[in-house]
């Protein structure tokens, strides 16, 4: 045998053994994966969700800021400012809990779906401050 073709018979070896050593780990990595993709996926729900309560809510403030229902007004202003205020406590714990520290000491912290959910944490907490800050 040449030694090239020695060679050659070695790297396949081992790009063989790399393959079958890369399908042993990979179930166990998904597993993991998919597990924290999903609370990842539930934790997107919750930040959604902060960004239609604060909507609903601004919409209740401004309904009562337009004066038509005499008494009324004042309770669906303070049930708007309420639920902004819900609102922004949930985002944080969305984006700081426990949940999200949890996944952090994890594979799924240094993930690019973490650095997006992060960086749809920060889009909604600017969008519920300018509805917060509306007068
Ligand atoms: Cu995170």
């Amino acid at each position: 045998m040449t030694k090239t073709a020695e060679f050659g018979r070695w790297t396949r070896s081992l790009t063989l053994a790399g393959l079958i050593s890369g399908f042993i780990a990979a179930p166990a990595m998904a597993e993991d994966d998919k597990a924290a993709q999903m609370q990842l996926h539930h934790l997107h729900l919750m930040i959604n969700h902060s960004v239609e309560m604060a909507a609903e809510g601004a919409n209740l403030m401004m309904l009562g800021q337009m004066g038509m229902a005499k008494d009324a007004d004042q309770k669906t202003i303070e049930h708007g400012k309420a639920m902004i205020g819900h609102a922004k406590q949930m985002l944080d714990q969305a984006l700081s809990g426990d949940a999200m520290k949890k996944l952090h000491d994890g594979d799924a912290g240094k993930s690019s779906q973490m650095a997006y959910t992060h960086k749809l944490g920060e889009s909604a907490k600017a969008y519920i401050n300018e509805l917060e800050a509306m007068k």
